[in-house]
């Protein structure tokens, strides 16, 4: 596990995220012990990018200058040798959304997709059924991100009931989380970014990281719906954060779930 490096070595993560999950992002990033710098402007991205521990590409109030400025930080972060985790949030739901994802995926080297069922699906030309954000596929999901994994070169993290974790050949299935996840709006976009954090300080064993994230986020959130069942959704939102800030490597390792 990896949560004390990050505690550690606080690593800069340079988001490229949506207006609806924001500040939301940058306090998960800073409760899990990383440093959130949020950055649009096509005058800085790249100068941020090269130095950042990880950068998030989130095209959830996606515009097309916004994917145009994404592609110049991308480039910047390729070129420095700084991991990319893209969340093509929507893709799917219009032609706009599955367009640019693919752009992104063609002109910037992403090192870990982060979707969920229905997005990845719609990148892969699956049947899926996309409203706004949600999104789900009926389907063989551990296929599917098998073979996004292997056409766009990268770690696929298709997102759930079960999180699937897979660079087209080992596959880790995590069965940690909670459905109040799907209550509390940005939770996928969070992960992403913590994905981030994780991959910044384990950058030669992405794989392992993306896993580890996956699992730490999903025990947050079983762990902060213990705490507040009874009082409701507002609370579990807080508590999830403290969670995020309190949960220690060895706490991960006896509560996760792994394959079936
Ligand atoms: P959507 O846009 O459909 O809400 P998303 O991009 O927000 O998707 P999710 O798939 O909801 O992403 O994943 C966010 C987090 O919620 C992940 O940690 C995932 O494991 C967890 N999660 C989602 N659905 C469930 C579920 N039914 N049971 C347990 N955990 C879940
Ligand atoms: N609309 C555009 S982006 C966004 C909404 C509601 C946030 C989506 O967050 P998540 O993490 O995919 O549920
Ligand atoms: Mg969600
Ligand atoms: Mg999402």
């Amino acid at each position: 596990m990896s949560i004390d490096r990050i505690r550690q070595e606080n690593p800069l993560v340079h988001c490229m995220t949506n207006v609806v999950v924001t500040n939301f992002t940058a306090n998960g990033l800073l409760a899990l012990g990383a440093s959130p710098v949020m950055a649009y402007a096509k005058e800085e991205v790249a100068d941020l990018a090269r130095i950042a521990g990880a950068l998030l590409l989130n095209i959830g109030t996606l515009s097309s200058e916004q994917i145009d400025n994404m592609v110049v930080a991308g480039q910047a972060a390729n070129q420095a040798g700084v991991p990319v985790v893209l969340d093509p949030v929507g893709a799917g739901a219009t032609t706009f959304r599955t367009d640019m994802s693919k752009r992104l995926l063609e002109q910037v080297k992403i090192s870990v997709l982060r979707g969920n069922a229905g997005e990845i699906a719609s990148l892969m030309g699956v049947e899926a059924s996309v409203k706004g954000v949600d999104g789900s596929m009926d389907g063989d999901k551990i296929e599917v991100a098998k073979q996004a994994a292997k056409q766009f070169k990268c770690i696929c993290v298709l997102t759930g009931e079960t999180d699937i974790v897979t660079d087209g050949t080992s596959v880790h299935s995590l069965h940690n989380g909670h459905p109040w996840l799907t209550k509390v709006v940005g939770t996928g976009c969070l992960l992403g970014a913590v994905i981030g954090a994780f991959v910044a300080v384990r950058r030669h064993d992405m794989i392992h990281a993306a896993a580890d994230a996956v699992a730490y986020f999903g025990i947050a959130g079983e762990q902060a719906f213990q705490q507040t069942n009874e009082e409701g959704i507002g609370s579990f939102q807080q508590a999830f954060l403290n969670q995020l800030f309190s949960l220690t490597d060895q706490q991960v390792e006896q509560l996760r779930r792994n394959q079936a």
